[in-house]
């Protein structure tokens, strides 16, 4: 059996069929509106491998100068799109916190895309959960503890699922290692969106 860490909850097949195909529609729209682009590392400006876009009053950014939420698209320099009602009511039904997400950041993944090791740490509110969509191809999630050296556990993540990562999880080390190729019908050209919604201040 596997043992997940403490303050991640994962549930699998969330979202049926039906469900993930109306998200995915909301998505379009979204992406109409602030499409997506390639964030860059801090000081290198070295691409990341995974393309983002936001909805919500903040969205998260990654360029030359920092990590940082910021009230505007990057590149079109408007503002971030509604998140959509039928996100907003998931983050109701799961989130356990009564105010609102403030942000939604928008990853999309290739056959090739993964997330390296990180924490979630540009947000000035760590006491709401960050809640986590995945949709389209698998992928191999990894999550370890609050210090980067500690041991780390892997599990898959399927379209439909939602992970909760609150309390001790806010800040746990965690990343993409792979995606799965092929391994859902739910976007036409294939790849995995992971959306998380979140507080970003207090
Ligand atoms: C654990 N996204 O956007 S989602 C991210 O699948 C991010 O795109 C990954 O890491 C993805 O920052 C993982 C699950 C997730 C999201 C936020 C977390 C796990 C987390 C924050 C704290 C701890
Ligand atoms: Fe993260």
């Amino acid at each position: 059996m596997l043992v997940l860490p403490k303050g991640v909850r994962h549930i699998p097949g969330h979202l049926d069929r039906g469900e993930q195909e109306l998200l995915v529609q909301d998505l379009r729209a979204v992406v109409g509106q602030a499409p997506l682009y390639r964030p860059e590392m801090p000081r290198t400006g070295k691409p990341l491998s995974v393309r983002m876009t936001n909805c919500g009053e903040l969205g998260w950014v990654a360029d030359k100068a920092g990590y940082r939420y910021q009230d505007r698209h990057p590149v079109t320099g408007t503002p971030w799109p509604p998140i959509p009602d039928r996100l907003m009511t998931i983050w109701t039904d799961l989130s356990g916190d009564t105010r609102p997400p403030q942000a939604c950041l928008v990853n999309f993944y290739d056959a090739k895309a993964r997330m390296g090791l990180h924490q979630d740490k540009d947000e000035s509110d760590f006491s709401a959960p960050v809640l986590s969509i995945s949709l389209g191809d698998a992928c191999l999630f990894r999550i370890g503890g609050v210090e980067r050296g500690s041991p780390t556990r892997s599990f898959r993540l399927e379209s439909g699922d939602i992970v909760l990562l609150g309390g001790e999880s806010r800040l746990a080390f965690h990343g993409v290692d792979r995606i799965y190729p092929t391994t859902s019908t739910l976007l036409k050209d294939g790849g995995r969106i992971n959306l998380t919604l979140r507080r970003v201040n207090t």
